[in-house]
């Protein structure tokens, strides 16, 4: 994928070296955009292995308007482990586990997953009840009957509730748009972790955006990425110039169950992954 080694070059190159919460170091950039259309096939990086398993259920757990871990960690995904494990760790409550085991425990101990899983009013909250709007339905009810509006907005940025989240949204503001029956969704994406988070974010949004695709009936556009803060962790250099030597390969596809016509009747196993030919994977540790 041409475009997101393109990024990973251009803030190699021109990147200016920034701070962050973390206090790891990054090199920075501000404002950059990447577009894909979605009939060149699925942007799934080709230049390390990504495993789609995790994007998928989160989408789900999104559409769901579930903020609490354990539904993730019961099918085995661990990407939003680490905020909660985080608090947890620095509570009265820790008593030295790992996070595996912190994961365990969610998965057997339901009152210590309502306790330590709840992420606070996230994604799922603020798409499906922000202050009361369920906006997922409002954006498939402008795509579907006002398909020229300048309006078709979705917003996780809710400023009242920020402070309840345990990560303040990273995707702000998605914003789509319709023309010749094709659908296109743009992100605004405040803050982008270039090796780990950005690969799974662009595949994140081309999935969902095929997914309103099809239960508005409309056809695939484009996928615009825009990203405000766009940094590469400065422990991470090393990965992103073993995946800058690789040249990409054949995108693969992504196959959607077509019977599905709800956006909430879909499930795992509607979704299959073809023609998907990656370099290995590549290790690198997550700044939380
Ligand atoms: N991050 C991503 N994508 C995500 C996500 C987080 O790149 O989907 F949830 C990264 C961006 C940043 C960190 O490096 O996580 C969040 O930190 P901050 O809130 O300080 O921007």
């Amino acid at each position: 994928m041409k475009q997101y080694l393109d990024l990973a070059r251009y803030i190699m190159e021109h990147g200016t070296e920034k701070m962050d919460r973390t206090l790891t170091g990054t090199k920075s950039v501000f404002g950059y955009q990447m577009r894909f259309d979605l009939n060149e096939g699925f942007p799934l990086v080709t230049t390390k292995k990504i495993f789609l398993k995790g994007i998928i259920h989160e989408l789900l757990w999104f559409i769901k308007g579930d903020t609490n871990i354990k539904y993730l960690v019961d099918n085995h995904v661990g990407i939003w482990t680490d905020w909660p494990y985080k608090t947890y760790k620095n509570s009265a409550d820790y008593q030295g586990e790992s996070m595996e085991e912190f994961a365990e425990k969610i998965r057997q101990d339901a009152s210590f997953a309502q306790k330590w899983g709840d992420l606070g009013p996230v994604y799922g909250s603020q798409w499906r009840n922000f202050n009361g709007v369920d906006q997922l339905k409002y954006v498939i009810d402008l795509i579907k009957y006002q398909p020229d509006s300048r309006r078709i907005v979705l917003s996780a940025w809710n400023p009242a509730e920020i402070d309840k989240m345990t990560l303040p949204p990273c995707h702000t503001l998605i914003q789509f748009y319709v023309v010749n029956n094709k659908l296109s969704l743009q992100l605004y994406q405040r803050s982008g972790d270039v090796f780990l988070g950005i690969p799974f974010n662009i595949a994140s949004y081309a999935l969902f955006l095929m997914m309103i695709a099809q239960v508005t009936g409309k056809e695939v556009g484009e996928f615009v990425h825009t990203i405000g803060d766009a940094h590469i962790y400065s422990n991470h250099y090393e990965q992103i110039n073993l995946q800058l030597e690789r040249t990409p390969r054949k995108l693969p596809k992504l196959k959607i169950n077509p019977l599905i016509k709800n956006i909430e009747d879909f499930k795992f196993e509607d979704f299959e992954l073809v023609d998907y030919n990656p370099y290995p994977g590549i290790k690198g540790k997550v700044a939380v």
